[in-house]
């Protein structure tokens, strides 16, 4: 099982910043700014490139109240999501980086 299907199973700790019956939404474990949150469906699902609209459309909605809940909705935010080897891609189940709190800074090599 994958390590993010752990987590929804409550197999391994998270600090859960919200929840509901499809999303949960918790701190990455090793943040890159201020605020990192991992956003995931609790469903398995590989990448962005396998899911479908219809379940995009909820976690749409799920991250907007995420970003809320973190206050980060003035201040602006960065919405991350990698695909596959080139995408940098380490845990293959879904899962959107939130980060904010501070400058994201420019996306340079
Ligand atoms: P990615 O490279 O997009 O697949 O990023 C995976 C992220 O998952 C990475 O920022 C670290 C985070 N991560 C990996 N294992 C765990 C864990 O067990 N708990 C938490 N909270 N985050 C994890």
């Amino acid at each position: 099982m994958c390590i993010f299907c752990k987590i929804v199973k409550g197999e391994i700790p998270n600090q859960t910043i919200l929840e509901d019956e499809n999303f949960l939404a918790f701190n990455d474990i090793n943040p890159t700014r201020k605020i990192h949150v991992l956003i995931i469906p609790k469903e398995h699902y590989e990448s962005f490139d396998v899911v479908s609209a219809e379940v995009m459309s909820g976690m749409t909605t799920f991250i907007q109240k995420v970003a809320e809940k973190l206050n980060v909705k003035k201040s602006g935010y960065r919405l991350i999501t990698n695909i596959g080897i080139h995408g940098g891609q380490e845990v293959h189940h879904l899962h959107f980086h939130l980060i904010g709190g501070e400058p994201a800074g420019r996306l340079v090599r």
